[in-house]
């Protein structure tokens, strides 16, 4: 039965389990068990033996920074079947699964060290080479697997039943995504004064709103693949040589352009902080963020593609069926209509986080760690005003490189 595990607790568990044991090596009690846990969700244990290490993840049954937003447990056997489902397709981007155990909802990945969390790095202004790439092409790999483009619409179906259960975490993207920062929520949280005006006219933007309903419309009822869910550069673990996905348990069978748009959104954001943490500098780092959203829409296009021509091969699908598009052109002209809707998707969607993430409830470490309301806030209404471009004028835009080209660069003096 369920208990929540202290450091002592997960020592005991790890004990229990042979292979685990093994991988630490040592006796247990030399372990060195730490609690690192840093999202909003779960509790999370980092523990080092002379042989190795491992990470430990368990559902709490609250809101990990909130106790009194009460949750059901159920999210860990969502992240490890999500593991499961991408893990042949994706190969080291994510994290190997160890061990789930359903009775305490605890997960117990190999432990990824000495990478650090993407976000603190962008905040650092590190450069990290490979990431924008391996993540393109992770979304690529993952999605396009999983996709009606490669599996018969019987394991699709079954995908869609299992994860439509994951309802505790797709009502809270339903809520704090698609529905609180265009209305009154009792979440809705911002510190600078500067902003209320913003909110408010974001809550009499009927453009906007109507495009931020579309893309709810779209999240809801276009299944196209199984998407992580909630891909920010929380959810990323990176080095200068490697890139790992983590945290998949926000899961659902939904539009690819969702987990692009999240991380495009992301980069944005921290690319909209840069000058609020210090000018000088923050135009270079932020020309490198910008191309390094680029080439996530690059990477992912060129991976999504070959993928798609290489299945066609051997007829996999029942979406797209490669029989019917066996003429000349057909499947590249099938293929530019598609890639288009996920590119459009991927705007609206990155929109969306964006506006979230500064109205909402879940705020970002990019935005929140700049000290003075007024930079901050200055910040916020630059990335606020592109976030709005993305949502009501992405189709004339010329897409997401024309929109880069176009952005705001420092900060009115
Ligand atoms: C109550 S959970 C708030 C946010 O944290 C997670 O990482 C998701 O992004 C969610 O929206
Ligand atoms: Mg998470």
């Amino acid at each position: 039965s369920y208990v929540e595990l202290d450091q002592e607790g997960v020592r005991r568990h790890l004990a229990a389990r042979p292979a685990l044991a093994a991988r630490l090596g040592g006796a247990p009690g030399d372990w060195a068990v730490r609690e690192v846990s840093d999202g909003n969700l779960n509790s999370v244990f980092l523990v080092e033996g002379q042989a190795g290490g491992l990470c430990v993840k368990q559902s709490l049954p609250h809101v990990r920074v909130d106790p009194a937003w009460k949750l059901p447990l159920d999210r860990a056997f969502f992240e490890a079947a999500y593991m499961r489902a991408v893990a042949p397709h994706v190969g080291s981007a994510a994290p190997a699964l160890l061990d789930y155990e359903p009775a305490l909802f605890c997960l117990v990945m190999e432990s990824l060290t000495p990478h650090v969390i993407l976000r603190r790095g962008l905040i650092e202004r590190a450069e990290y080479p490979r990431m924008a790439s391996d993540v393109g092409a992770y979304v690529a790999r993952a999605c396009f697997a999983t996709s009606g483009l490669a599996r018969r619409f019987e394991a699709v179906m079954d995908d869609i039943a299992l994860f439509a259960r994951n309802q505790t975490l797709t009502r809270i993207t339903v809520d704090l995504v698609f529905t609180d920062p265009y209305r009154i929520a009792p979440r809705n949280r911002w510190t600078a004064p500067l902003l209320d005006t913003v909110a408010a006219d974001i809550r009499g933007d009927t453009a906007l709103k109507q495009a931020a309903a579309r893309m709810g419309e779209r999240f809801l009822g276009r299944p196209q693949a199984l998407l992580h869910g909630d891909l920010h550069s929380g959810s990323v673990m990176v080095t200068a040589e490697e890139t790992r996905i983590i945290d998949g348990e926000f899961a659902l069978m939904g539009p690819i352009g969702f987990d692009l748009g999240l991380f495009v959104a992301n980069l944005l954001l921290s690319l909209f902080s840069q000058p609020g943490h210090d000018e000088a500098g923050a135009a270079t780092y932020q020309a490198w963020i910008a191309a390094q959203i680029e080439t996530v829409w690059t990477v992912f296009d060129r991976e999504f593609r070959r993928l798609w021509n290489a299945a066609s091969a051997n007829a996999a699908g029942d979406v797209m069926p490669s029989a019917l598009l066996a003429g000349e052109g057909s499947r590249n002209a099938m293929q530019e209509s598609w890639m288009a809707d996920i590119h459009d998707d991927m705007l609206g969607f990155a929109g969306m986080e964006m506006i979230r993430r500064i109205l909402g409830f879940a705020h970002v470490l990019d935005l929140e760690s700049i000290g003075s309301d007024d930079t901050r806030a200055a910040c916020e209404l630059q990335a606020l005003a592109f976030a709005r471009r993305l949502l009501v004028e992405r189709s004339a835009s010329g897409g997401i490189g024309a929109l880069l080209r176009q952005r705001a660069g420092r900060l009115p003096s």
